[in-house]
C-alpha cells in the first residue's frame, strides 16, 4: 500500500498539498462510479424530503437547479452530495479504505476523524465554479487545523484543465486562516496566478491542507468531472466530527438519522 515518503511529507508541509497517483485501482472506481448513478437517480426522484435537500441532517442532495426545473431534469444541475457513505456502500467501502490511513499516517497519525465525506458532480453545462477559497474548520473544535488537517480529493473521472480541475495556490497555507468569508474573496490575499493545475487520472489522490486555496472553474467538456472528497483530522485534536479509524482499524459510518428510503444496502 502506497504511503508518504519524507521527501513526500516535506513537500506536502512546503507547498500545502500534495499529488498521490494510482492510489484506487479501476475496480474501485468502477464500484464508485456505481455509486454515483445510484446517487444520480436519487437526485431525480421528485418525492425527496426537504430536510435532504436542505441538509438539515447528515446528507445533503445539493442540486442547484433554476426555480422552474424539477424532476429529472434538474439532475443536470446536480452538484454535490454530502455523506453519501450513508446512501452507497461503495462510499463507505472506499472511505474506510486501509489505504487512506497507510497514506496518512505520517502525517496525521492512524487514529483519525472525518469531517467531511462528500461526491461533487462538475455537470456539463451546469456551470459550476468553485471561487477560491480556503476549507478552514471551525475552532475552537480543531486545534492547530493546519498540521492536522488533511482534505483529500479522489479523482473518479479524468480531471483536466477543460473539465475544470481543481487548482491550487502552493504556499498559501501559511498565511493560516484568510477569514475571507465572501466568495472569492481568498483571491485577495494570494497570487492565484501561481495556482498550479492538479489534473488527475481515476484513481490518483490529491491531498491538501484546510488553509490551501483552491479553486476551479466551470466543466466545458460534454461529460461530467466526479470527484469524491474526505477530510480527515488527527482525532486527538478535534472534538466533533465522525469517527473514520482507530489506531488503523476502520470505523463505521453511524447517523442518528435514518436513510433506508434512500439507500442501497
Ligand atoms: O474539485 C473542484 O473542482 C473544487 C472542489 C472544491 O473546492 C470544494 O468542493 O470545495
Amino acid at each position: 500500500m502506497q504511503t508518504l515518503n519524507k521527501q513526500d511529507v516535506d513537500s506536502f508541509r512546503q507547498r500545502g498539498f500534495h499529488i498521490v497517483r494510482g492510489v484506487f485501482n479501476t475496480d474501485e472506481i468502477d464500484r464508485l462510479r456505481t455509486g454515483f448513478a445510484h446517487i444520480q437517480q436519487l437526485a431525480a426522484r421528485t418525492d425527496l424530503a426537504e430536510e435532504v435537500l436542505k441538509g438539515q441532517g447528515d446528507v445533503h442532495i445539493h442540486l442547484h437547479h433554476p426555480e422552474a426545473i424539477s424532476g429529472p431534469t434538474a439532475v443536470q444541475y446536480l452538484r454535490k452530495v454530502q455523506w453519501p457513505s450513508l446512501l452507497h456502500p461503495a462510499f463507505e467501502e472506499i472511505r474506510t479504505s486501509a489505504k487512506f490511513p497507510a497514506l496518512l499516517e505520517p502525517l496525521i497519525g492512524s487514529s483519525l476523524k472525518q469531517y467531511i465525506n462528500q461526491i461533487n458532480f462538475k455537470m456539463p453545462g451546469g456551470q459550476i465554479a468553485f471561487p477560491w477559497h480556503q476549507d478552514t474548520r471551525p475552532t475552537p473544535a480543531f486545534t492547530d487545523q493546519g498540521q492536522n488537517y488533511v482534505q483529500t480529493i479522489i479523482a473518479v473521472d479524468e480531471a483536466t484543465i477543460d473539465n475544470g480541475c481543481l487548482h491550487l495556490v502552493p504556499d498559501s497555507h501559511k498565511l493560516g486562516d484568510l477569514k475571507a468569508n465572501r466568495s472569492g474573496q481568498a483571491a485577495e490575499h494570494v497570487d492565484v496566478s501561481t495556482a498550479v493545475a492538479c489534473e488527475a487520472a481515476p484513481g490518483d489522490v490529491i491531498l491538501f491542507t484546510s488553509f490551501t486555496v483552491h479553486g476551479s472553474v466551470p466543466n466545458s467538456t460534454a461529460h461530467p468531472r466526479r470527484s469524491y472528497i474526505n477530510g480527515f483530522v488527527r482525532a486527538d485534536t478535534c472534538t466533533i466530527g465522525k469517527w473514520a479509524f482507530l489506531e488503523g482499524k476502520p470505523v463505521p459510518v453511524t447517523s442518528d438519522r435514518d436513510y433506508h428510503a434512500l439507500r442501497v444496502t
